[in-house]
């Protein structure tokens, strides 16, 4: 297979506020990603990190009696740490206050400005001060006056700005939405885009003069570049495509443009649509797909720190002695709201998914199949040939089986379906244990001539159990080696293709009993 290139992002995370499960949960996915693409053999790079310019960070700092940067440095580390505790590859981590990440965001407005592309002009609208976003007066009152994610009031607002000239963009993107799509993710985000773009767009203001805490604009000092167009170029600056000088460009531009940027919800009108007209007018290319992903509510409500039901990371931590890691990162990637609508994070839920897919299929079945050849054949793995021919046992053509699920689960992962391909991984082990009921080893293991049906048994479980447990190692890396070093299998080199094809196992091989899951 020829070596392609991957780029996958999250966000850049507030530095203001500290990190809980819906910033874990954007990461843990692009994770998920990124360690499938790997394995396939791809050219991956899973950026992530943090915005740390804008008012709220300011204000934060204020509050503290610190300065700016040194909270930003505080915060920055906190959010860095968890990609270490949670098992997360990302191959960068960007700061907004990187000098590479502020020089080629100058570089990137001074083109703008000489192309006219931003001018400088009176902006009359209201703002969202927690989310740091303009309205124009329509959309104001759409709103009613009040932010649709922290409920206070919006702010008049009047002043001299810099503006992005996103309504020379309306027909060129109108025209990119249809030629691309599946450009945004899933449809039915998409229909939302589209039914505001089609109102008509209007020029957004860019700079900010009330606070200093941002890069200053080129050539006029008095203003700072309005944190979301700072935090957007993120995407190109940890590339280094605004400076062919720097480092970062020499060993990363071939990456762009995206594969996926993967952002919440609310934050899509700024990807889908801002984004790839700044993009245009720098006459960059534009990623490949926007994939907005829904919200994590908890115990039946919106997750809030006054209700007690906020999933911070000492309520993740909790999670994880309980559980461990694998059994986090599987309930987060296959009940999260992947999807368009929003999902519940339940005590109860964790534990019944926790017990019936962990526990009782992948835990029961690996435990099962091992237990079986060490009974059986001292831990030696025994043929599955009579003759040099297969037996094929109540028509189970397991090679096939295996060569589907596997097809599939590269089809899902590559269209960031991550929940539909870990089912296709699932799906095998639970066939596994049918076909463990229906051709009752344990009984042919009394029948002196039933022993070549036994090891055929044995050995194709044994050899599913390996290609669908490969199948889910992005999700539950730990785990999976555990098993695959416990059957003395090959661990995933990035060339699953060749690694997922049947009769990996060789008779004769030894296997230890496992025990992946234990009951909670
Ligand atoms: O918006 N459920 O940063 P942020 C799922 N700095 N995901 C959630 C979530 C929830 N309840 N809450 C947050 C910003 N997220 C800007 C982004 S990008 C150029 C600038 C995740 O710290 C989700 O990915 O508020 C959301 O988009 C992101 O955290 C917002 O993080």
């Amino acid at each position: 297979m020829s070596k392609q290139t991957r780029y996958v992002t999250t966000p850049i995370y507030y530095v203001n506020d500290r990190p809980h499960i819906g910033h874990v949960y954007t990461t843990t996915l692009c994770d998920v990603y990124s360690r499938a693409m790997r394995s396939l053999g791809h050219d991956v790079f899973f950026l992530t990190g943090v915005d740390e310019h804008g008012q709220k960070v300011e204000q934060s700092a204020l509050e503290k009696g610190m300065e700016p940067q040194a909270l930003a440095d505080l915060n920055s580390e906190e959010f860095r740490s968890i990609m270490e505790m949670f098992d997360l590859t990302n191959d960068a981590f960007i700061r907004t206050t990187d000098k590479e990440h502020t020089m080629q965001v100058r570089a990137f407005v001074s083109t703008l400005l000489e192309r006219g592309d931003i001018y400088l002009g009176t902006f009359e609208g209201w703002y969202d001060e927690g989310q740091e976003e303009y309205h124009t007066e329509t959309s104001a009152r759409d709103l009613e006056y009040t932010s649709p994610i922290s409920g206070k009031p919006l702010v008049k607002a009047t002043e001299k700005n810099y503006y992005f000239k996103l309504s020379a963009y309306q027909e060129r993107l109108e025209k990119f939405f249809e030629t691309h799509p599946d450009f945004v993710q899933p449809p039915s985000r998409k229909n939302e885009v589209l039914g505001r773009l089609r109102e008509g767009l209007q020029d957004v203001p860019i700079s900010r003069t009330n606070f200093s805490w941002g890069i200053p604009m080129p050539s006029d000092s008095e203003h700072v570049i309005y944190v979301w167009i700072d935090a957007l170029f993120n995407y190109i600056t940890a590339l280094g495509l605004g400076d062919k000088t720097n480092d970062w460009h020499e060993k990363r531009h071939q990456y762009w443009p995206a594969t996926f940027h993967i952002i919440g919800k609310e934050i899509l009108w700024f990807h889908a649509v801002i984004w790839p007209a700044v993009l245009m007018a720098l006459e960059l290319p534009l990623p490949r797909c926007v994939y907005a992903h829904s919200f994590w509510i908890s115990e039946g409500r919106k997750m809030s720190k006054s209700l007690g039901n906020f999933i911070d990371l000492e309520t993740i931590e909790s999670y994880l002695e309980e559980y461990g890691m694998d059994a986090w990162r599987y309930y987060l990637t296959t009940q999260g709201p992947l999807g368009a609508t929003d999902a519940d994070f339940t005590a109860e839920k964790f534990k019944e998914t926790y017990n019936a897919h962990l526990v009782n299929t992948v835990g029961n079945s690996t435990s099962r199949v091992t237990a079986m050849i060490n009974k059986y054949y001292d831990g030696i793995v025994p043929s599955e040939l009579n003759d040099g021919e297969r037996v094929v046992l109540l028509g189970f053509d397991w090679p096939e089986k295996c060569k589907h699920a596997v097809q599939n689960w590269e089809e899902a992962m590559e269209a960031f379906s991550i929940a539909k391909a870990v089912e296709c991984g699932m799906a095998l082990i639970r066939e596994v244990d049918l076909f463990i009921n229906d051709t009752a080893p344990f009984k042919l293991a009394k029948d002196e001539s039933k022993q070549m049906e036994l090891g055929a048994i044995l050995y194709q479980c044994l050899e599913t159990l390996r290609i669908a447990t490969m199948l889910l190692s992005p999700v539950i890396p730990n785990k999976t080696r555990e098993f695959q070093e416990a059957i003395q299998a090959e661990t995933c080199s990035g060339n699953l293709q060749e690694q997922a094809q049947w009769g990996g196992i060789k008779p004769g091989a030894k296997v230890t009993k496992v025990a992946l899951f234990p009951r909670v």
